[in-house]
C-alpha cells in the first residue's frame, strides 16, 4: 500500500494529518505536480481527474478525492473515530466537511488557481476575473466560521472530525494568497488548538 503525494499541497495534507490522528504509517511517493507528474499515462491511469492523493492499496485498487481515502481509513481503522460516532454526528461532520471543502478550500483553491501565473499549466482555462471573485466568497465563509466557533470547540461540533481537518489544511492554506486570519478571534482561537496537535505537522 502506498499514498501518491506531493507535500507542499493542500489535499494530500488532509490525509497525511488524518492519518497522524489514527497513528498509522503509510508509505508515501511524492508526486510533483509542477511538473505536470500529474498529467502523465501512468499517473492518469491511477486516477483519471490527475489530482493528487491517491491511495493505492497492494491488490493495485487505487481510491482517490481525499475524504475517500481518509474514508477507507477510517473503516479499517475505526479509532479514533474522526467521522462521528452517531447518525446525528456523523450527519453534522458531513454537512461540515462538505461546507469546508466547498465554502473554504475550493473558493481558496480557485482564488489562487485562476490567477496565479505557475498554476497556468494546470487550470485551464485560468480565468483572473473567477479567481479574484473567490476573494468575497472567503471573507464571507471566514465570518461564518469564526461565529459559529463562538459557540463551540471545533468544526463540526464537541469533538475533533474530519471537517476540523480540511478546515485547518484550507485556511493554513491562504499563505499562498498573502492572507491570514486578522480579526475572527474564535477561529484564532481554534486554529491554535489544531496546531497544538501533534498531527499538525504531519
Ligand atoms: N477533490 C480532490 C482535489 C484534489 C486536488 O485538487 N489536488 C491538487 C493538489 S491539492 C492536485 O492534484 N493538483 C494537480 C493539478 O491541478 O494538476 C481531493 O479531495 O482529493
Amino acid at each position: 500500500m502506498k499514498i501518491y503525494e506531493t507535500r507542499i499541497a493542500p489535499n494530500p495534507r488532509r490525509v497525511r494529518i488524518f492519518l497522524a490522528e489514527k497513528g498509522l504509517e503509510i508509505p508515501f511517493e511524492e508526486i510533483d505536480i509542477m511538473k505536470l507528474d500529474c498529467k502523465t499515462e501512468e499517473f492518469t491511469a491511477k486516477n483519471p481527474m490527475q489530482r493528487v492523493p491517491v491511495l493505492e492499496l497492494d491488490d493495485g485498487t487505487t481510491i482517490s478525492e481525499s475524504v475517500a481515502v481518509c474514508r477507507y481509513f477510517e473503516e479499517t481503522n475505526p479509532e479514533p473515530p474522526l467521522f462521528g460516532t452517531n447518525p446525528v454526528e456523523r450527519a453534522q461532520v458531513e454537512m461540515w466537511n462538505r461546507r469546508s471543502d466547498f465554502n473554504l478550500l475550493f473558493p481558496i483553491a480557485s482564488a489562487f488557481r485562476h490567477t496565479h501565473p505557475a498554476m497556468a499549466e494546470l487550470e485551464v482555462p485560468q480565468v483572473a476575473e473567477w479567481g479574484e471573485a473567490n476573494q468575497s466568497k472567503i471573507d464571507a465563509a471566514l465570518a461564518l466560521y469564526d461565529d459559529e466557533l463562538k459557540s463551540r470547540e471545533f468544526i463540526a461540533g464537541d469533538c475533533y472530525s474530519i471537517a476540523d481537518i480540511t478546515a485547518i489544511c484550507a485556511i493554513d492554506f491562504m499563505r499562498v494568497l498573502g492572507r491570514k486570519l486578522e480579526d475572527q478571534t474564535n477561529l484564532i482561537r481554534w486554529r491554535e488548538a489544531m496546531k497544538a496537535r501533534p498531527s499538525y505537522t504531519a
